[in-house]
C-alpha cells in the first residue's frame, strides 16, 4: 500500500477509537468538551500510526495495539495542552485554532491534560484485561510508556528546555532536550508496537535504533519549520524559538548543517530496518515523510 493511503486509513481507525473513549455524554461536560476540543480535532496522528505500522510489520492484529496507540495520542495531546499554557510556551494558537486554555481557561486546560494522562493508563490496563493481552507484554508496554513520559523522558526534556531558555548550552544538552522532550514519545510508540508483537530482542534493537533516529530527526525538522514555515502552513506562530531565545539545532549548528543532519538521521533510520526489506516499506516511507513534512 502506498504511504498516503496507509496514513489515511490508519488515522481513521485511530480517530474512530478515540471518539469512543470520549463520548458527548461524558461528565463533567466542560472537561469532556475541553478534552474533545484538543484530542479530536486535527493532528497528524504520527505516534499512533507508528504503533500500528510496527504491529503491521510483525503481522500483529491492529486491535491488539490500538488501545496503546490511542493512549499515546492522548498523552501527546496532554503535553501539547500543557506546553501551550502561559507558564510554559504561552501560545495562543495550535493547529490553526485557539489553544485549549484560551478557550476553556488555564484551570480546565491543566485538568484536561491531567485527565488525558491518567485516562491513558486506565485505558491501557482496562483494554489489556478485556482483550486478554499476555500480562507480561501488557505490563512491559505500559512501563515503556510511563518510563519514556516521566522524569527520564518527556517531562525531563521539557524541564531542561525551559531552564535552558536564554542560556548558552552545549550540544549534549540540546541533544538531551530533543531526544527527551520529543524523541521519547516517538521512540515509545515504536517500541510498544514491537513489545506487543511476536518479536526477538534483535527485532526490538532494530526498531529502537530506528525510533531513536526518527525521534531526533522529528524535532530537528520542527526547529527548521519554526524558521522556514508560516502560520498558514503550521497552524501556529512561527519564529517562536528565536523570540524565546530557545536553543535549537539551527541556532547552534546553523540551518544548512541541521538539514544535513536531518538527512543523515533519516538514512540511518532506514538502514536500521533494512533487515526487513520490502516488509518494512511503510516504516521506510514514514521516515521520509517525516523528513519532508510541511507541518
Ligand atoms: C508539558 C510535559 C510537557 C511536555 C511538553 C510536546 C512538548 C513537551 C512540547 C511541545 C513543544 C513542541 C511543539 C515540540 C515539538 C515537537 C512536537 C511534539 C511537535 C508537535 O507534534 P506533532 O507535529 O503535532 O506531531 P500534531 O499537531 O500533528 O499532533
Amino acid at each position: 500500500m502506498n504511504l498516503n493511503r496507509y496514513l489515511k486509513s490508519r488515522k481513521e481507525i485511530v480517530e474512530e477509537e478515540l471518539k469512543k473513549y470520549f463520548p458527548e455524554e461524558l461528565y463533567p461536560e466542560v472537561l469532556a468538551n475541553s478534552i474533545r476540543y484538543s484530542l479530536l480535532d486535527g493532528g497528524k496522528r504520527v505516534r499512533p500510526v507508528l504503533v500500528l505500522a510496527v504491529a503491521d510489520l510483525f503481522n500483529t492484529p491492529y486491535e491488539k495495539v490500538l488501545p496503546f496507540a490511542c493512549a499515546i495520542e492522548m498523552i501527546h495531546t496532554y503535553t501539547l495542552i500543557h506546553d501551550d499554557l502561559p507558564a510554559m510556551d504561552n501560545d495562543d494558537y495550535r493547529r490553526g485554532k485557539l489553544t485549549n486554555h484560551k478557550v476553556y481557561g488555564d484551570a480546565i486546560a491543566i485538568l484536561a491534560g491531567d485527565a488525558l494522562l491518567t485516562e491513558a493508563f486506565r485505558i491501557m490496563s482496562e483494554e489489556s484485561l478485556a482483550k486478554g493481552i499476555e500480562p507480561k507484554k501488557a505490563l512491559k508496554a505500559i512501563y515503556e510508556i510511563a518510563f519514556r513520559c516521566g522524569i527520564s523522558g518527556v517531562v525531563g526534556g521539557q524541564v531542561m528546555d525551559i531552564i535552558s531558555e536564554n542560556r548558552d548550552i552545549d550540544m549534549a544538552t540540546i541533544e538531551y532536550i530533543h531526544t527527551h522532550k520529543t524523541g521519547a514519545l516517538i521512540l515509545a510508540s515504536i517500541r510498544v508496537g514491537a513489545i506487543l508483537s511476536r518479536t526477538t530482542s534483535k527485532d526490538i534493537d532494530r526498531l529502537t535504533n530506528y525510533g531513536k533516529k526518527i525521534g531526533l530527526a522529528f524535532q530537528i525538522m520542527d526547529d527548521i519549520l519554526d524558521i522556514e514555515s508560516s502560520f498558514e502552513k503550521l497552524g501556529k506562530k512561527t519564529g517562536a524559538d528565536i523570540e524565546k531565545k530557545k536553543n535549537t539545532y539551527p541556532s547552534v549548528i546553523g540551518l544548512r548543517e541541521s538539514k544535513e543532519l536531518l538527512n543523515d538521521l533519516t538514512e540511518d533510520a532506514i538502514d536500521a530496518i533494512s533487515f526487513y526489506g520490502e516488509r518494512a516499506k511503510i516504516l521506510k516511507d514514514f521516515a521520509i515523510y517525516l523528513r519532508d513534512r510541511q507541518n
